[in-house]
């Protein structure tokens, strides 16, 4: 069908070609009429992405050219590929694992220059080969436990149920270690949540749009302009960042802005980090210490002290007072003095150095593995019977398979080819 398709310039037919070449040549249509001049490679199973005998063609990207050359296709016997159709034929034929294929996707679909690159490392296996070590430990330990039930007549070290119970504790604790990294990844893939917070009339919107890098946020003289939550992303030193500008902070005057504030609180209560601005050519209010209350403990914050470009009433030493151990000072309108500020955002990225695991589904079977090792070493330890011991090891066992793919689960493995999109 190819050779239909597909005239290689030095007239050799597909199969006569060499595997992994590029050929220049003339892509045709059903009535023999060129519709490109392109190349095109054949791969010889099983070193293709597949591991089947594969043809791909390079052809001019106008969507004319690829239309046309794909309804020739089509007329030579071709169908268009199922989404994920060329992922799942690579993972049925043993070319990639779960953790690589949902590396691809999270590739395909990556928000930031950070968040590819921890999907990138999951392509390159590290995740694969750290399940696959973990797997070994367990599994050697419980070989060890049948040798010594099964050939009770041999020469065979006795099993040591606290030698054990280290081992496995060893694993669940390398496991929590990759559920924490997804927490850390999760935060990259979703962009650092970053909520801006403050009384009425203090520049937030501003220093919203300032950050977001145009006018987004409505901004006017009038207290109580921002009522809903307003959302904008930007990348800072390669990672996405989900910027929320809120109402302004005080005494509600209608039910409308009581809800909007009661948004502003949600915000702070959800962010990774919360910058509260402080209108500096004012002083003090009762709203600013409202503001400054709103935000959890957990949550880290600075204070915004805006309006650098008028005279200054509100003093560091006031902030600081509130709660707020990094302060500065700037001016919103100006665009002056913000670079302290973004090193201060960038310092809230997450570390993506390590095995970082992306994909949610396994990150659910780290955690159950882990629970269960847990189990299983609290029962070697206590001396409870073996069935204990064994059967939650196994259930570890068994999570970590459905993690690489190696204990298929088809409803599993469908799903995530559905993620893909057409084709790969
Ligand atoms: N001089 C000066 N004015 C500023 C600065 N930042 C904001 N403003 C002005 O302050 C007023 C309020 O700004 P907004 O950004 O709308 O304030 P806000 O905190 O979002 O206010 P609400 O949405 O009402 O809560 C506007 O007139 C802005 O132009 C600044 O750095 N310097
Ligand atoms: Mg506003």
């Amino acid at each position: 069908m190819l050779d239909r398709l597909f005239e290689a310039k030095c007239a050799k037919p597909a199969r006569a070609r060499d595997a992994a070449k590029l050929y220049f040549g003339a892509l045709k249509n059903a009535e023999g009429q060129t519709l490109d001049l392109c190349t095109a490679a054949c791969f010889k199973e099983p070193r293709s992405y597949t591991g089947e005998d594969m043809a791909e063609i390079y052809c001019h990207g106008s969507s004319a050219v690829v239309d046309a050359s794909l309804r020739a296709a089509v007329f030579f016997g071709a169908r268009y590929a199922e989404a994920g159709e060329f992922t799942k034929r690579a993972f049925l034929n043993g070319k990639l694992d779960l953790c690589r294929i949902e590396a691809t996707a999270d590739l395909i679909y990556s928000t930031s220059e950070l968040s590819a690159r921890a999907a990138a490392s999951q392509l390159s296996g590290s995740v694969s080969g750290e399940i696959a070590a973990l797997r070994e430990k367990i599994t050697a330990t419980l070989s060890h436990y049948y040798a010594v039930c099964d050939y009770t007549d041999e020469d065979i070290v006795p099993f040591d149920y606290l030698k054990a119970a280290e081992t496995l504790k060893d694993a669940a604790g390398a496991l929590e270690k990759l559920y924490a990294g997804f927490l850390r990844s999760s935060v990259l893939r979703d962009g650092v949540k970053i909520a801006v917070i403050g009384r009425p009339n203090a520049g937030k919107s501003t220093l919203f749009n300032a950050l977001a890098g145009f006018e987004r946020a409505i901004v006017t003289s009038d207290a109580g302009t921002t009522r809903d939550v307003v959302e904008e992303t930007f990348t800072l030193k390669g990672a996405l960042f989900r910027l929320s500008d809120t109402a302004g902070v005080r005494d509600a005057e209608s039910l409308a802005e009581e809800i909007g504030i009661k948004l502003s609180k949600d915000a702070a209560g959800k962010a990774q980090g919360v910058i509260c601005v402080f209108d500096g050519s004012e002083p003090l209010s009762q709203n600013d210490e409202k503001a400054a209350a709103m935000i959890p403990e957990s949550v880290p914050k600075c204070a915004v002290i805006n309006k650098s470009d008028l005279k200054s009433v509100f003093s560091e030493r006031e902030a600081r007072a509130l709660g707020f151990d990094t302060v500065f000072t700037l001016s919103a309108k100006e665009k002056t003095g913000l670079s302290p500020l973004l090193d201060w955002l960038s310092s809230l990225i997450p570390d993506v150095s390590g095995v970082l695991v992306t994909s949610p589904r396994q990150a659910a079977l780290l955690k159950t593995s882990a629970e269960a090792l847990r189990l299983s070493a609290d029962a070697a330890e206590k001396g409870m019977t073996a069935d204990a011991f064994l059967s939650d090891a196994e259930r570890a066992l068994s999570a970590l398979g459905k993690i690489t793919g190696d204990i298929a689960d088809a409803d599993i493995a469908s799903e995530i080819f559905s993620r893909f999109c057409v084709g790969k």
